[in-house]
């Protein structure tokens, strides 16, 4: 991307964590954040921290009426979305036959049909203008499948095969998809994942930054990055795994399941 300046860049779940970060330092760049996410007063204490650019859109992802509603307005204000930044998300770590369904369907109508509902209520504007990035932020999860992430894996692998194929899709718009695969991150998505917090504390000193992650979001958009994973030794990991998936999961049984 040429420049950040005046920008028109929707971040979802931009109320905490990774998309609160992500929304700071476009700011800091000179682009407009629009940030959205269910909780109003968290997202107007963020954006009253960011200054001016800074805008706000109440949104729940697993809901097609509040993304048309949104995104609607979005455009009526703007005219136009050149970056959206598929972040909202949510895990719940259990064993699979201690997950209720309704977490399953929770999880995967967030997570995944989340990124469906936003993606298509920008790509066509996106097309229609020959430029546009849609960065999906999805999961070292999605590429390596460990102990009591059934649903969450499930949904991050989701989010990887859409955002591959549609990549293929897309090739010669002028209209790139990216996908950010972080390890765990300092967030407050572990109050709800991990609320015993022992995996938290198995993994506290591996965790990465909403900082770092944020930042790897910010540089995939300016080199449109097809991919990314972060920590680089987790992408590696990943890669290890598709090569030899069998020997990976004999060995990682040991070291990786540690929720
Ligand atoms: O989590 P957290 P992160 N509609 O809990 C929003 C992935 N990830 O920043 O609606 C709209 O601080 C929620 O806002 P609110 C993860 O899967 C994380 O770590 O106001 N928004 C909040 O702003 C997720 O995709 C780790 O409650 C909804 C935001 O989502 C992304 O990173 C590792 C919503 C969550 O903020 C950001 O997570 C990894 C809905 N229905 C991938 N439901 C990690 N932290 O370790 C939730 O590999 N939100």
């Amino acid at each position: 991307m040429e420049s950040w300046e005046g920008k028109i860049v929707a971040i979802t779940g931009a109320s905490s964590g990774i998309g609160a970060k992500t929304a700071e330092l476009v700011a800091q760049r000179g682009a407009k954040p629009l940030l959205m996410a269910r909780s109003r007063g968290r997202l107007d204490a963020i954006a009253g921290r960011l200054g001016a650019a800074a805008e706000t859109y109440e949104l729940d992802v697993s809901s097609a009426e509040s993304v048309e509603t949104a995104f609607r307005l979005a455009y009526e204000r703007h005219g136009r979305v050149d970056v959206l930044v598929n972040n909202a998300g949510f895990g719940i770590f259990e064993k699979f036959e201690n997950t209720p369904l309704a977490d399953f369907e929770r999880m995967m109508d967030v997570n995944y049909m989340g990124v469906v509902r936003c993606t298509k209520a920008v790509l066509p504007r996106m097309l229609a203008a020959g430029s546009g990035h849609v960065v999906n932020v999805a999961s070292i999860a999605g590429k390596i499948a460990t102990a009591k992430s059934t649903g969450y894996s499930a949904t991050k692998h989701a989010v990887l095969g859409l955002t591959n194929s549609l990549r293929q899709e897309l090739a010669g718009t002028g209209v790139t998809v990216t996908t950010i695969n972080p390890g765990p991150v300092d967030t407050p998505f572990f109050e709800l994942a991990d609320p015993s917090g022992s995996y938290v504390a198995n993994v506290k000193r591996l965790m990465l930054t909403p900082d770092k992650v944020a930042s790897a979001i910010v540089r995939a958009i300016e080199r449109k990055r097809a991919e990314i994973d972060l920590p680089g030794i987790a992408g590696f990991g990943a890669k290890l795994f598709y090569l030899f998936p069998r020997t990976f999961e004999r060995v990682s049984r040991k070291f990786l399941n540690l929720k």
